[in-house]
């Protein structure tokens, strides 16, 4: 394909109230631009979408600043140097940076980190051996303090997180592994290809009874990426001093009033268990540990991984929205060129 005369990028029009709509975002065709001193153009390949930018779209004061309204949807993104201006990237480069959904982006050289082309295919650096997997290895040893023999549940657990939360799990000697996601194909995915022992779809009944079901001697570790009604099951069914890494709550992402569960927090005091919420910028000294561990589990296919890849940069907006639908498996990800 040639390379395009203009440059397109998507900026968010406007802040959405309750669930975001296509009308939230606007894609806007540009000028390519220039790279000035220590500078790179990059042309980006892949653009991630993550459950973070609901939060960003909104203006309240939070962890990450919020978009402003007219700003291009900055995010993950992986592509290839066309032009530098220092003497550390070459022209093939292939660089990961936080510029997010346009096809071309101008990138300090000291905020793109350069990835190995021949090492994992370029999504995986998005995906499993990017930010999600680290949040899932940081969350799950540090974080939780997983020990082999736990028995461990986690929710979304058939996304980019929850998917190498279980696997990590399993590998590392877990009596058993619990997930929860959103659909029956899920549950058998989760089941057959990614080797939980149990799972169950959280649409198919209260999540309080199912966990019960599914743990009956309870559970050591709880990886929460939902809130909710499922960190009131697993506050149910967490043992005496279990461990709950608090990581994601997307249950509640699109709320416009409080959130009403968890309503038995007050079994924290009998029960001695932890709740540490994490960011996963805290963790980024633990990456060469966490890739020199992970990369070869990838390599060798036992930790699998999905993606989800929507074709088109002018459909990273709805990709985002089915992401919020739970339409992926495994990391939703943007292929850019169409
Ligand atoms: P993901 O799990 O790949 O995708 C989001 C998933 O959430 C959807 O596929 C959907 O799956 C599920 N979902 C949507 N609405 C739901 C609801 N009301 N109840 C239950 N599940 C719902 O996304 P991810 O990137 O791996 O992120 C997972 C979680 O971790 C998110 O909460 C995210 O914010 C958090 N996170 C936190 C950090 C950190 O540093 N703290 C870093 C990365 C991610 P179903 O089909 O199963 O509903
Ligand atoms: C998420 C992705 C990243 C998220 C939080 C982060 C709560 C944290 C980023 C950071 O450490 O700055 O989906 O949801």
């Amino acid at each position: 394909m040639n390379a395009p005369e203009k440059a397109i990028e998507i900026r968010l029009a406007s802040r959405p109230k309750g669930k975001p709509t296509p009308e939230n975002f606007e894609t806007v065709e540009t000028e390519i631009p220039k790279p000035g001193e220590g500078q790179l153009l990059v042309r980006n390949l892949y653009l991630s979408v993550d459950p973070y930018m609901r939060g960003r779209m909104s203006d309240a004061k939070s962890y990450a600043a919020p978009y402003e309204v007219g700003e291009v949807m900055h995010g993950g993104a992986i592509g290839e140097v066309v032009e530098s201006t220092v003497d550390s990237f070459a022209p093939g480069d292939i660089v990961l940076h936080g510029l997010g959904w346009r096809t071309h982006a101008v990138v300090e050289a000291k905020q793109a980190s350069k990835v190995d082309k021949n090492g994992a295919p370029l999504t995986a650096y998005l995906g499993v051996l990017g930010m999600t997997g680290l949040t899932a290895y940081a969350g799950l040893i540090d974080v939780a303090e997983f020990k082999a023999g736990d028995t461990v549940f986690v929710s979304g657990a058939a996304g980019a997180v929850g998917s190498v939360v279980g696997q990590l799990a399993k590998l590392k000697g877990a009596k058993r592994v619990i997930g929860s996601a959103g659909s029956a194909e899920k549950v058998r995915h989760l089941i057959d290809d990614l080797g939980f022992d149990a799972a169950f779809n959280y649409k198919d009944g209260p999540v309080i009874d199912q966990l019960r079901e599914a743990a009956p001697e309870g559970i050591e570790v709880y990886f929460d990426n939902v809130g909710g009604e499922h960190l009131e099951a697993a506050i149910d069914s967490i043992n005496l001093h279990g461990h709950m890494a608090i990581c994601g709550m997307i249950s509640q992402y699109n709320n416009t009033e409080p959130a009403t569960a968890p309503r038995n927090l007050g079994a924290i005091i009998a029960k001695r268990f932890t709740m540490r919420g994490m960011l996963v910028g805290d963790h980024f000294a633990l990456r060469p540990k966490f890739i020199a561990e992970v990369a070869p589990l990838v390599a060798s296919g036992e930790l699998k991984y999905s993606e989800t890849i929507v074709d088109g940069i002018r459909n990273a907006p709805q990709a985002f929205l089915d992401l919020l639908d739970g339409a992926n498996t495994g990391k939703m990800l943007v292929r850019v060129a169409e």
